[in-house]
């Protein structure tokens, strides 16, 4: 055991791994793109370019394998992190014998942070009350400031810094951006480290949210590429895979595969589609510049500070581009989750506002398609389009030949890589725990020799039941669909049961991009792949394979502390996690316990999310309101007069009916209004996590009656939430709930 007095070796590297989420492979300007990304291209010019990286197809589990050099589902990290489940492979909890790479750096003498998204941490772990082990500090790292979710808004994100929840520096009105924070925090971290540890080493996890929907940015960077995407996705893609072969991180003879049935010809769309399309697209480049602009800062800085030459320097992404915006795409992701269908008018509607702070935008998946170039398919699939993606390496210090590196590499090969690049061995125990096995090789030969031979040959890949396999030369591929993506669901060709999965097979090193099926020449190869795979299945805890959520939620983890039906909740406590409240998707009631002053009063008296998802009660000119933003309508139900003064109780009432959602305004004893839609309530209202406050707003608000915070301001004692319909809220059921005489 060491005691934190370890120094690191003398001339060791800084380490910086700086992953985007959901880009794909053909998105920066070095991989193909017309997409100006200045910062990572000068990286890429001076670095290495990887053109065959590979990754799991998902969040969570690509950052379990970078972080532990492990296949994930050897860590229980097969799926998101957010459903624990009682199987191994999918436990979501990285385990003492997978020691994390800052761990291990900090051990050897390293400060180790982390800045951005983590994405790691288990439902029902990510409230006030943790527990702690599984957040950035409770595995390794020292320092952290980002958001715990799979993504975040980034006009008003749900920060976490250490241990504790905070609210972001500024609000969206007065300028607030997510990356350009992250960006500010990373350099205060590393600029504050190096002068107050002089030649200590330093790890620096920079994990954004872009470029995961909402693809968020201020309108001068999308207006930029104003009419740029007006050829529409087929041309833009035959003229990026031209680009790629020019620059060699596409070799020369590679088959552009086709577009799939179910992604729509660009000429055979109305104007008004390709409007709209075009302009998703210059809003998510927009994104990506001022990402790059974002990261270019932070290069900056380590140039500054003089250790940018010995300074090691991974940027990549975490899937492939990401179709979760089925065909329209969305001004809202919340209705992907929430399998609310979109619809093109309403899109339309919302063109001139795309990327600002009323939506939660994702373009559509003729994009993402393209993004892949020159792949199949996308995130969520283990063909190349959800598995294959950029990856560039700088380290002027240790590589003198800057170019394209083809050799095969995966998630689980960086942290072998870092270390031999630390001159660390991995240690045998930790914490007196014998460590698993490591899946990964080191990258570090190929870093000074094009030639070297591939570290490893074999890898397999298993995504939402989508399953794939590298064995040397050859890759299988099976054609399973996956469930969770509503036009995935319909419109995709391929296998909906496991037992009838076709597999493909491909020659994948000679077929670069995974285009000519040869599985009928060679059905012994694909028989042996199979095997292959099943036995690598069973080495690393695939099984059992689920294609959707609503399998997994039968084997779900109990919470060590379950969530009551009722929660008496006070102000004084402050905003409490989504994690910790009453699951209300089955409906139920709030009461707010108020006292109202002599003029009806003004302000928020409980709020949860936004307008992009969520609910609450406030009072406006002394009219009691409730609203509830669901994905696809907005509800609001006003009062029809000043309140009384005095004590009163307002409750608000969200009740499934006929599959729909019933939503009431009380005051009292009194109905005051009541409203009916047929979308029904949603398991979270916000991806990026939210938190109920009491007595206040946060954010951004419900609706435009109010600008957060809107204090009440008359008395708030205390606020119910009581989920289910049994709950009628008579007077004295819910004065003996609220415990108040
Ligand atoms: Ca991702």
């Amino acid at each position: 055991m060491l005691d934190g007095s370890q120094r690191a070796a003398t001339g060791a590297p800084n380490v910086v791994m700086i992953l985007l989420d959901d880009l794909g492979f053909a998105q920066f300007g070095c991989y193909g793109s017309d997409i100006a990304t200045p910062t990572i291209d000068r990286l890429a010019g001076d670095g290495l370019r990887y053109s065959r990286f590979h990754v799991t197809a998902l969040c969570s589990p690509t950052r379990a394998s970078l972080l532990t050099g492990r296949n994930h589902h050897a860590v229980g990290m097969g799926f998101l992190a957010d459903i624990p489940t009682t199987d191994p492979g999918y436990t979501a909890r990285i385990p003492a014998s997978a020691a994390t790479l800052p761990r291990i750096l900090r051990d050897a003498g390293y400060n180790t942070l982390a800045v951005g998204k983590w994405h790691l941490l288990p439902r029902g772990e990510r409230s006030s009350a943790g527990p702690y082990d599984r957040w950035p500090l409770g595995l390794g790292f020292e320092r952290y400031y980002g958001f715990l979710r799979g993504d975040a808004n980034h006009w008003a994100p749900e920060l976490v810094r250490d241990n504790s929840y905070v609210e972001p520096l500024k609000s969206a009105a007065e300028g607030y951006h997510l990356t350009e924070d992250l960006a500010d925090e990373a350099i205060r971290m590393v600029v504050n480290q190096q002068q107050s540890a002089v030649g200590k080493p330093f790890f620096l996890y920079f994990a954004t949210g872009a470029m995961h929907a909402p693809h968020h940015v201020e309108r001068s960077w999308a207006d930029v590429y104003r009419g740029q995407f007006d050829i529409g996705w087929d041309r833009w893609r035959e003229q990026v895979f031209a680009h790629q072969v020019a620059s060699g991180v596409v070799p020369a003879g590679t088959t552009l595969t086709e577009r799939p049935p179910w992604v729509a010809a660009w000429d055979s769309l109305t104007a008004d589609e390709r409007r709209l399309y075009a302009r998703m697209h210059e809003v998510y480049a927009g994104f990506l510049s001022h990402t790059d602009a974002q990261i270019g800062r932070l290069i900056a800085a380590l140039e500054q500070l003089g250790v940018l030459d010995n300074t090691l320097i991974f940027v990549m992404s975490d899937n492939g581009a990401s179709a979760e915006g089925g065909v329209h795409g969305t001004a809202n992701e919340h209705r992907f989750t929430h399998q609310v269908p979109d619809n093109l008018s309403e899109n339309l509607e919302r063109l001139d506002d795309w990327g600002g702070i009323h939506g939660y935008p994702h373009y559509s998946w003729g994009w993402a398609w393209a993004g892949n170039t020159p792949f199949r398919l996308w995130k969520r699939y283990t063909w190349l389009g959800g598995t294959r993606v950029p990856m560039i390496v700088h380290w002027p210090q240790g590589i003198d030949d800057a170019g394209v590196r083809g050799q095969f590499g995966h998630a689980v090969d960086i942290y072998p890589t870092v270390l031999e690049a630390c001159g660390i061995t991995p240690p045998q125990t930790v914490d007196g725990v014998v460590q698993q096995r490591v899946d990964g090789a080191s990258l570090m030969p190929t870093f000074n020799n094009a030639d070297a031979p591939d570290p490893r040959m074999n890898q397999y890949f298993e995504m939402l039941g989508s399953r794939s396999i590298v064995s040397g030369a050859w890759k299988a591929t099976t054609d399973h669909v996956s469930q969770g993506v509503l036009d995935e669901e319909q419109l995709m060709t391929g296998s909906r049961e496991f037992d009838n999965d076709a597999w493909s097979l491909f020659h994948i090193e000679s077929d670069f991009s995974e285009a000519h099926d040869v599985a009928d020449q060679h059905p012994e190869i694909v028989r042996r792949l199979e095997q292959e795979w099943w036995a690598e299945a069973g080495r690393n805890n695939v099984l059992p394979m689920a294609d959707g959520l609503a399998q997994r939620l039968g084997s779900s983890v109990p919470r060590e502390y379950a969530v009551p039906a009722q929660l008496l909740v006070r102000p004084e406590g402050g905003p409490v996690s989504d994690d910790a409240l009453p699951m209300l998707a089955g409906g139920g009631w709030i009461f707010a316990e108020v006292e109202v002053p002599a003029d009806g009063g003004q302000g928020v008296l409980f709020a949860l999310g936004d307008w992009t998802g969520g609910f609450g009660a406030y009072v406006s000119e002394g009219r009691p309101v409730v609203a509830v933003c669901l994905p696809g309508v907005d509800i609001v139900l006003r009062g029809p007069q000043r309140l009384p003064e005095g004590r009163h109780r307002i409750a608000m009432g969200m009740h499934q009916v006929d599959g729909g959602t019933t939503i009431k305004l009380v005051l009292d004893d009194d109905e005051l209004a009541a409203e009916h839609t047929p979308i029904g309530l949603p398991l979270a209202w916000q991806h990026g996590g939210t938190s109920l406050t009491l007595g206040a707003d946060r954010g951004l608000p419900l609706t435009s009656d109010y600008t957060p915070p809107y204090p009440w301001t008359g008395t708030l004692h205390s606020v119910l939430l009581s989920t289910g319909r049994q709950l009628h809220p008579d007077p004295a059921h819910a004065r003996v709930a609220l415990q108040v005489d």
